[in-house]
């Protein structure tokens, strides 16, 4: 579920290559967004659901009979949330629940991966975040992923399913939807190279993530449905960086200087942000032996590349 999101795209790739067959949701909008998936199309099987139809997640199931069920469908933009906190929590929360109560009518033996995020640390409780640091979200969306987490750890613990929640941090990559920052200013950098623009206006500066590559994230997804026995692990590169930095790094990486293009604008601030994500995964390295393989710089500079080269042709 959320095969047509960044996430979605990567993981039916690296289960295509792991040789499974490979069954997405997706809902009927009135254009076609299969622009991550275009490459796979031919192999892969789409059936039409929604998070919000308890029926059509009911009958995805029967129809694709899956060992493996990755939830990765979601609102994921954290402004949208405040914008939509109603329907965030249709989607976020009890979408996870009507996922969960598919399995349990379907096939309780089903092996169940929700995406669970580091937005819910929030105003973080300590530093660096780990399984058992505490939650306190700090946006519609950082809320409805707690409800979530804690309704796949409370089916696994009530009905015996083998669901996990993948704690992950923010992860990034060239099919980056273009209004997350890292996209946003990739694609920014680009257009102002191309001449199309001259100023990129963006809101916190200060705001530091823990931000790695996707294709890193979606094998440690994959990885947790590989284990013996489920377990809830945080996915992260164990750096922080702030946008002020990605900044620096994107422009420099063009051979432009930052300070002549960017603008604060107010319309970015959000009504609570959240200052300071870094993240602890020993567990997943210890337990499941992930490691990421791109870092901050080698994230930032393919993204940038791939933007460039998107407008070059
Ligand atoms: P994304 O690019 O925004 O993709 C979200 C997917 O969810 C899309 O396929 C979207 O379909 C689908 N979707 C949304 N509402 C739906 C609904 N009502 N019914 C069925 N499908 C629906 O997100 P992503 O970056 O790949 O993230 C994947 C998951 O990980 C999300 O749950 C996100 O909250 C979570 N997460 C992401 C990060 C990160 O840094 N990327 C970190 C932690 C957790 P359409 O194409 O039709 O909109
Ligand atoms: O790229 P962002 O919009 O990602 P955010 O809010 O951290 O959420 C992403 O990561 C979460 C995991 O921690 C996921 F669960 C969630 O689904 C999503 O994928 O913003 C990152 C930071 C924020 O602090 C924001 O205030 O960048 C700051 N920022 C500064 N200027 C901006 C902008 N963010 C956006 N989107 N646009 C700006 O102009």
């Amino acid at each position: 579920m959320g095969i047509t999101g960044q996430d979605g795209s990567y993981l039916a790739e690296l289960l295509l290559a792991e040789g499974y067959e490979v069954f997405g949701l997706t809902r009927r909008l009135s254009a076609s967004n299969y622009w991550r998936i275009e490459h796979l199309l031919d192999r892969i099987t789409l059936i039409p659901g929604d998070l919000l139809d308890q029926l059509s997640l009911i009958r995805a199931l029967e129809r694709a009979q899956p060992h493996e069920l990755y939830n990765l469908a979601a609102m994921s933009f954290v402004p949208a949330s405040w914008d939509q906190p109603m329907l965030t929590g249709e989607f976020n929360s009890q979408g996870v629940t009507r996922v969960l109560e598919a399995v349990r009518v379907v096939d309780p033996k089903i092996r169940v991966y929700q995406a669970s995020s580091s937005e819910m640390y929030g105003k973080v409780r300590e530093i660096p975040q780990t399984e058992l640091t505490p939650f306190y979200p700090r946006s519609p969306y950082g809320v409805s992923k707690v409800f979530a987490h804690y309704i796949t750890v409370n089916y696994r613990e009530s009905y015996d399913l083998f669901a996990v929640s993948g704690i992950l941090f923010n992860h990034e990559s060239p099919r980056r939807g273009l209004e997350f920052v890292t996209r946003k200013v990739t694609n920014g950098v680009a257009r102002i190279k191309a001449g199309l623009t001259q100023q990129l206006g963006l809101g916190n500066l200060d705001a530091q993530r823990d931000w790695g590559f996707a294709g890193d994230y979606v094998r440690a997804m994959w990885m947790m449905l590989q284990q013996d026995e489920p377990d809830d692990y945080v996915i992260a590169t164990g750096e922080s960086h702030s946008v002020r930095q990605l900044v620096e790094i994107a422009f420099t990486h063009a051979g432009l200087d930052w300070q002549q293009h960017v603008v604060l604008d107010p319309a970015f601030i959000r009504p609570a942000e959240v200052d300071h994500l870094i993240g602890d995964a020993s567990k997943a390295k210890a337990q499941l032996g992930w490691s990421p393989t791109v870092d901050f710089a080698g994230l930032v500079t393919m993204m940038v590349d791939a933007d460039l080269a998107r407008y070059g042709r």
